[in-house]
C-alpha cells in the first residue's frame, strides 16, 4: 500500500509546483525593459501624446530607426518641436508599448 501511494504523492507535488513554474516563466517572458538613447523628433501627434523620434543605434538592442513613443499619463510633450535633438529614456511594457520615461532637449 505504501508503495502505491508514492506515485500519486509525486503527481500531487508536481501539480502543486506547476502553477508557480508557469507564473515564473510568464513573468520572465513579459519583463519590462528600459532603454536610453538620443535622436531627433520627426513628428508629434496632434494630441501631443505620441512622438516619432529618429533615434540612434541602441547597442545590442536595435539599430538606428524611427519609432513612436507615447507620453506617460500626465506627462506632456508641450514645449518640444519637430526637428529638436533630444535625449530620452523609455520603457517597453509587457504589452509592447513604448512609454517615455524622460525626454530632454539637447543643445
Ligand atoms: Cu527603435
Amino acid at each position: 500500500m505504501r508503495r502505491m501511494r508514492l506515485p500519486s504523492a509525486a503527481l500531487l507535488l508536481s501539480l502543486a509546483l506547476a502553477p508557480a513554474a508557469l507564473a515564473l516563466t510568464a513573468a520572465n517572458a513579459h519583463a519590462e525593459a528600459r532603454y536610453e538613447t538620443a535622436g531627433r523628433i520627426v513628428s508629434i501627434s496632434n494630441d501631443r501624446r505620441v512622438v516619432h523620434i529618429a533615434h540612434e543605434r541602441i547597442p545590442g538592442v536595435m539599430g538606428a530607426m524611427t519609432m513612436s513613443f507615447t507620453a506617460r499619463p500626465g506627462a506632456s510633450l508641450a514645449g518640444f518641436a519637430v526637428g529638436a535633438r533630444v535625449r530620452f529614456a523609455f520603457t517597453v511594457t509587457d504589452d509592447g508599448q513604448r512609454l517615455l520615461d524622460r525626454l530632454e532637449a539637447l543643445p
